[in-house]
């Protein structure tokens, strides 16, 4: 195991790997921005660098200053956490050109995930079923053009090679409408991701969307932590997670997990991981792979007893998996609420200061946050100031669970969207469960 690593990240994040490294007897070194100095990580750290100006761009997305801050402490190893580096491969190649381990997938797996074309290629190979389309750059041929759209059959959607995560797509309904599209998802894409390439799938109108865990090693071994329903969501932002995702039957859960563990060998993937599925009439799609920790990775372990963080760690220190996949179960159900300071009407971001924070308890409840009475959430990062994490017996517990954590937390000072999390949980459609990805939207009354 490392003696020293570097945690290149902020919040809640930041916190509980630091809890993973102290479990496993590792050193942290925090790296932070200037606006971060008070963050609770930082303070229980072994070592803290400041790394730069509280601008991302200045800090948490600066390679040399964050390479520095490992060369400086003598670290082994670095984290990434979620979003900012967690999936840019230039930075896995840096860490590992330093001298570094970097902890998740290396460079080549990362590009090749990046690239939503090659990825989809990838697991096609592997057995994975997608989304019926193109599967190739789309051509400047508005007559092949036309044609492919026709055999796929409308609606059609056209999605940059460089996007992901609900950015650089549009939905095409009718034949009329398809050259324009395309040429202004080009343009989009090519300003947005530098790469003007896009492609064509066939558009799903109402799915879920359903993810696999999956965890590789250093020695050809792969599982499947099961899936999770990340279909509440606004404006591509999760808000409740699950696992298991509601009348997912286990034989679908093996059929498929199998497949994504099977494709992480395939393709000599490190780490944990993430395939990304839309849901709908009984039938999976994969459409993306996250190579990082999730922020709903809890979810997981609440069902399965297992550690992702800790495994995260020794498989990047070189160790075999620390169980295989016949010891996988899926025990009761786990639901996460996210808690955003914002306004639960508007969704405006709500920096300040906390006045009051009481952290909600009893069995099955889980709090992840980094908030402190006389915190102060500062106004240059996401919104997400911790997640609520509720496991019961079957999902109705787990729901009860969550509903009693809700009414007991108390975050003074500074709105949050606990109100709405409320209102979700007391929700009929809700409480029914497998909601597609629509929902939460059209419950809002937006669109
Ligand atoms: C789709 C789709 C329907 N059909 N692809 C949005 C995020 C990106 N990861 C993929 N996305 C979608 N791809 C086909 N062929 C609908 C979405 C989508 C979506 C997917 C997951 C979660 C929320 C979503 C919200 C709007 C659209």
């Amino acid at each position: 195991m490392f003696d020293k690593i570097v945690i290149a990240n902020r919040g809640e994040i930041a916190l509980r790997i630091l809890r993973a490294c102290r479990e496993l007897g590792v050193k942290v070194v925090a790296v932070h921005s200037e606006a971060d100095r008070d963050l609770k990580h930082v303070r229980l750290a072994d070592e803290s660098v400041c790394i730069g100006p509280a601008a991302s761009v200045d800090s948490y997305l600066n390679i040399p200053a964050i390479i520095s801050a490992a060369e400086v402490t003598d670290a082994e190893a670095i984290h990434p956490g979620y979003g900012f580096l967690s999936e840019n491969a230039d930075f896995s190649e840096k860490v590992k050109q330093s001298g570094f381990v970097f902890i998740g997938p290396n460079a080549e797996t990362i590009r090749m995930m990046g690239d939503k074309i090659s990825a989809k290629n990838a697991m096609l190979a592997a057995g994975i079923p997608c989304v019926p389309g193109n599967n190739d750059p789309l051509s400047d041929d508005n007559k092949k053009n036309l044609k492919l759209a026709q055999e796929i059959g409308y609606p059609v959607i056209i999605k940059a090679a460089g996007g992901g995560g609900g950015r650089g797509m549009r939905t095409v309904h009718t034949e009329a409408a398809l050259l324009n599209a395309i040429a202004m998802t080009k343009a989009e894409a090519g300003t947005a991701f530098g790469n003007p390439t896009v492609y064509m799938e066939k558009f799903l109108e109402d799915p879920r969307h359903i993810e696999f865990q999956v965890m590789a090693d250093s020695h050809g071994n792969a599982i499947h932590l099961g899936e999770r329903d990340c279909s509440m969501q606004r404006r591509h932002q999760k808000v409740v997670e699950e696992a298991p995702a509601p009348g997912i039957t286990e034989e679908q859960r093996k059929f498929i997990g199998e497949r994504c563990a099977k494709a992480c060998i395939d393709i000599g993937y490190l780490g944990a991981g993430t395939f990304e599925f839309l849901y709908e009439k009984g039938e999976f799609y994969f459409i993306e792979m996250n190579t990082r920790v999730q922020v709903e990775h809890p979810v997981t372990e609440m069902v399965t007893g297992f550690d992702i963080v800790k495994e995260q760690l020794r498989i990047a220190a070189g160790e075999r998996l620390s169980i295989t996949q016949n010891q996988v179960k899926i025990q009761g159900h786990a639901i996460e609420c996210r808690l955003n300071a914002e306004d639960p009407k508007t969704f405006m971001p709500c920096p300040g200061t906390i006045d009051q924070f009481h952290m909600p308890g009893g069995p099955g409840i889980r709090c992840e946050t980094h908030i402190y009475n006389g915190y102060k959430v500062p106004p240059y990062y996401d919104s997400m100031i911790g997640k609520l994490i509720a496991h019961g017996e079957d999902r109705k517990s787990a729901i009860a669970r969550m509903n009693t954590a809700l009414s007991e937390i108390i975050i003074d000072g500074i709105k949050t969207n606990i109100p709405l999390q409320h209102d979700i949980m007391n929700d009929g459609a809700f409480a029914a469960g497998g909601q597609n990805i629509h929902y939460l939207e059209k419950k809002l009354g937006i669109y």
